[in-house]
């Protein structure tokens, strides 16, 4: 009983943050228990350490990719910039066209992890505009090889702000289910300036048949946008 007594006014001053304050009798009593006894400074550096661990982790991987903090994208359909995309938006801006040197297109690859799916492509405020043709076109897989690609858009100013995914895939709410994808990326005039917000959401729980006839709308659009592949840019 006695020792009892002990413990419970030793763990009322621990937990008053008394510990230069224990007399030496309980000291010991904690010592043969295997206490280790700490100073107030100690756990504020424990504390402080803790701190600066979690501020030095990364909440999450980069996404997407931005050509003038991260580089140009890759001209070439056959060898694409590598981008990660995670849930959320992911903003792919750069430059594309031609200066009066030579055409720069822009192609990319990313993955759409398995549990989501890519649900919108919304052109960013900022996007410029040649007059000419703008160009976006998406393939499966890590490549584009000549022209061929799943489905693309033509757009201009109008759709600054909007989702391009109902024109590019055709349907209801159409989304690009998790698996890779590569993006071709092209103004046919002089330079502009381009933003994309590829937007990855948790695939939801199939709660009807809904969900089904909708994708199944969106590979039919596949296969009729295929069919106007004659109007590829060079
Ligand atoms: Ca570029």
């Amino acid at each position: 009983m006695q020792i009892s007594r002990r413990l419970s006014r030793l763990h009322r001053l621990l937990s008053r943050g008394c510990h230069s304050f224990i007399p030496n009798s309980l000291r010991r009593l904690g010592e043969s228990f295997g206490v280790i006894w700490m100073r107030q400074t100690q756990w504020k550096s424990i504390a402080g350490l803790t701190v600066l661990v979690l501020a030095a982790t990364p909440l999450q991987a980069a996404q997407g990719w931005i050509e003038s903090l991260d580089g140009d994208l890759s001209n070439d359909g056959l060898a694409p910039t590598i981008v990660t995309m995670g849930l959320g938006a992911n903003t792919i801006a750069g430059t594309t066209g031609n200066p009066g040197t030579g055409i720069d297109r822009d192609f990319l690859t990313f993955t759409v992890p398995d549990g989501t799916w890519l649900s919108s492509l919304i052109v960013k405020p900022g996007t410029t505009f040649s007059g000419s043709v703008s160009f976006i076109g998406i393939q499966l897989g890590t490549q584009i090889v000549g022209n061929n690609v799943l489905a693309f858009a033509l757009h201009g100013p109008e759709t600054v702000g909007t989702d391009l995914l109902p024109t590019l895939l055709g349907g209801v709410n159409p989304t690009l289910a998790s698996g890779n994808y590569t993006v071709w990326i092209q103004e046919t005039g002089g330079p502009v300036s381009y933003g994309f917000d590829f937007v990855l959401t948790p695939v939801p729980e199939p709660t009807s048949l809904a969900l089904l006839a909708t994708g199944v709308a969106g590979i039919f659009a596949y296969r009729r946008r295929q069919a106007r592949s004659a109007a590829l840019p060079q």
